[in-house]
C-alpha cells in the first residue's frame, strides 16, 4: 500500500482534560443510574500534528476497575514517559511500548488511539485506511437503560426502532429481564432484540436466564462476573441463546480462552477495554479467524471517542449493529459539530476526512473542562 513508511511519528507532547457532560438522558445498567459523563480527552501532539483520543474509564470502578482518577495518574506518571520523545514507526507499535504496566487498557487506549489518529493525519488519510476498514457505513443499534416502567420501556423502543436502528439492546438485571423481554415481543414483534447484564446473575441463575431462551434472542451479553469464564462456558451449555462476552474480553489471549471453551459465541469489541486500536484489530481478526461475529460496544462516549468506534467498526468481521448511535441520544451540544449522525435505515457513514475525521468544536471542549495537565518530551 501507498505511503506505508510514511507513519513514522514523534510524540513532543502530551495533554490530559478532565470534561464533564450532562447526559441527555439518564442511563442505568444494573451497576446503578448515571446522568453524566466524566471522562479525559487526550492530545498527542507530533510532527506538526494533533491526534485526539478519549478515555473511556469512568468516575467509578463498576464497568471496569480503572476511573479517571486512576487513568489521570497511570497516563501522567506512567504511560506519558514511555511515549514523549519517542519515535514510532507505525501506530501499532504504541500498545507494546507500554507493556511494561500491567493493566490499565484504558488509559493506555486513550493514548495509543490518538496515536493512530496523529498517524492517519500525517498520512492524509482517514483513520479507517489505516485500520484497514472495509466499510463505508456501519450498521447502528441502541442501548436502552433500565427504566422506571415497562410503560417507559416500551416508549424508549417505539422512539428507537422509529428512528432506524437496527437492532434493540435493553439492560437487564434480577427483576428486570423476562418481562422486560416478553412486553417487547409482545409489543414489537420480532424485532432483532437482545439483553445485557453486566454481570448481574451468577451461575445458579442459569435456569431463569433459560426462560430467556423462548424469545429469540440475538445474544445474552457478559451475564456472569467479569472475569469468570468457565461459568460461563458452563451457561452456554444451559441455554441456547447465543453468550456474548464484553468485559471478560480484555485481550486477544482472553479472547482466544473463551472461544476454546466455547463459553462465548460472540463478542463485543471496545477499544477503550483492550487498550486500543491495535488490540482490538487482533482480536477482530481473531474472531474472524474462529468463524466468531464481532459488533463494537459503546462507553457512552462523546462524538471524539465515537468516531474513533465508527471507523474501528468498518472493518470487515463487525457482522453486527454495533453499540454505536447517533450523538443525540447522548450530548446536546456533543464536543463535534456536526455530531454523528444516524441515517433513516440506521446506518452511520464512516467519516473521510483526515484521522478521525470529525471537527471539535474546541469552545465547547474548553467550557467543559474541569482540569487541565500537560506533558512535554
Ligand atoms: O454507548 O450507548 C452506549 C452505551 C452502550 O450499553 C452500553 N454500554 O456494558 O455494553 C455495556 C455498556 C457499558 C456502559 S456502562 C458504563
Ligand atoms: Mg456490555
Amino acid at each position: 500500500m501507498a505511503g506505508i513508511l510514511c507513519l513514522v511519528f514523534r510524540v513532543e507532547r502530551l495533554q490530559l482534560r478532565l470534561v464533564r457532560l450532562p447526559l441527555v438522558a439518564f442511563f442505568e445498567t444494573s451497576f446503578g443510574r448515571v446522568y453524566n459523563k466524566t471522562f479525559i480527552l487526550l492530545s498527542l501532539d507530533g510532527d506538526g500534528a494533533e491526534g485526539l483520543g478519549e478515555c473511556v474509564a469512568d468516575v467509578d470502578p463498576y464497568y471496569s476497575a480503572e476511573t479517571n482518577v486512576t487513568a489521570w495518574h497511570v497516563i501522567k506518571d506512567f504511560l506519558a514517559p514511555l511515549v514523549l520523545g519517542r519515535t514510532f514507526e507505525h501506530p501499532r507499535d504504541v500498545f507494546a511500548s507500554l507493556a511494561r504496566v500491567r493493566g490499565h487498557n484504558m488509559a493506555k487506549a486513550a493514548i495509543e488511539m490518538a496515536a493512530w489518529d496523529l498517524a492517519a493525519r500525517l498520512q492524509h488519510a482517514p483513520l479507517s485506511h489505516l485500520l484497514g476498514g472495509t466499510r463505508a457505513e456501519i450498521a447502528s443499534g441502541v442501548s436502552i437503560g433500565i427504566q422506571d416502567s415497562l410503560d417507559d420501556l416500551a416508549t424508549k423502543v417505539r422512539q428507537e426502532l422509529d428512528a432506524g436502528y437496527r437492532r434493540i439492546k435493553i439492560k437487564i438485571k434480577p427483576g428486570w429481564d423476562v418481562a422486560a423481554v416478553e412486553m417487547i415481543r409482545a409489543r414489537f414483534g420480532a424485532v432483532p432484540l437482545m439483553v445485557d447484564a453486566n454481570a448481574a446473575y451468577t451461575l445458579a441463575d442459569a435456569a431463569h436466564l433459560a426462560e430467556l431462551d423462548r424469545f429469540g434472542l440475538m445474544m445474552i451479553e457478559q451475564p456472569l462476573e467479569y472475569d469468570d469464564v468457565r461459568d460461563h462456558a458452563k451457561l452456554q451449555r444451559r441455554i441456547t441463546t447465543p453468550v456474548c462476552l464484553d468485559e471478560s474480553i480484555h485481550s486477544v489471549r482472553a479472547a482466544a480462552e473463551a472461544i476454546a471453551l466455547d463459553a462465548c459465541r460472540i463478542i463485543n469489541i471496545k477499544p477503550g477495554r483492550l487498550g486500543g486500536h491495535a488490540e482490538s484489530i487482533r482480536v477482530h481478526d481473531f474472531c474472524a479467524a474462529h468463524g466468531i461475529p464481532v459488533w463494537h460496544g459503546g462507553m457512552l462516549e462523546s462524538g471524539i471517542g465515537r468516531a474513533h468506534n465508527v471507523h474501528l467498526a468498518s472493518l470487515p468481521n463487525f457482522r453486527l449493529p454495533g453499540d454505536i448511535a447517533a450523538s443525540r441520544r447522548y450530548f446536546v451540544p456533543d464536543l463535534i459539530e456536526p455530531g454523528i449522525e444516524v441515517s433513516r435505515d440506521g446506518t452511520v457513514p464512516v467519516p473521510t476526512g483526515l484521522g478521525i475525521g470529525v471537527t471539535v468544536d474546541w469552545d465547547r471542549v474548553r467550557a467543559a473542562t474541569i482540569e487541565t495537565c500537560e506533558e512535554k518530551a
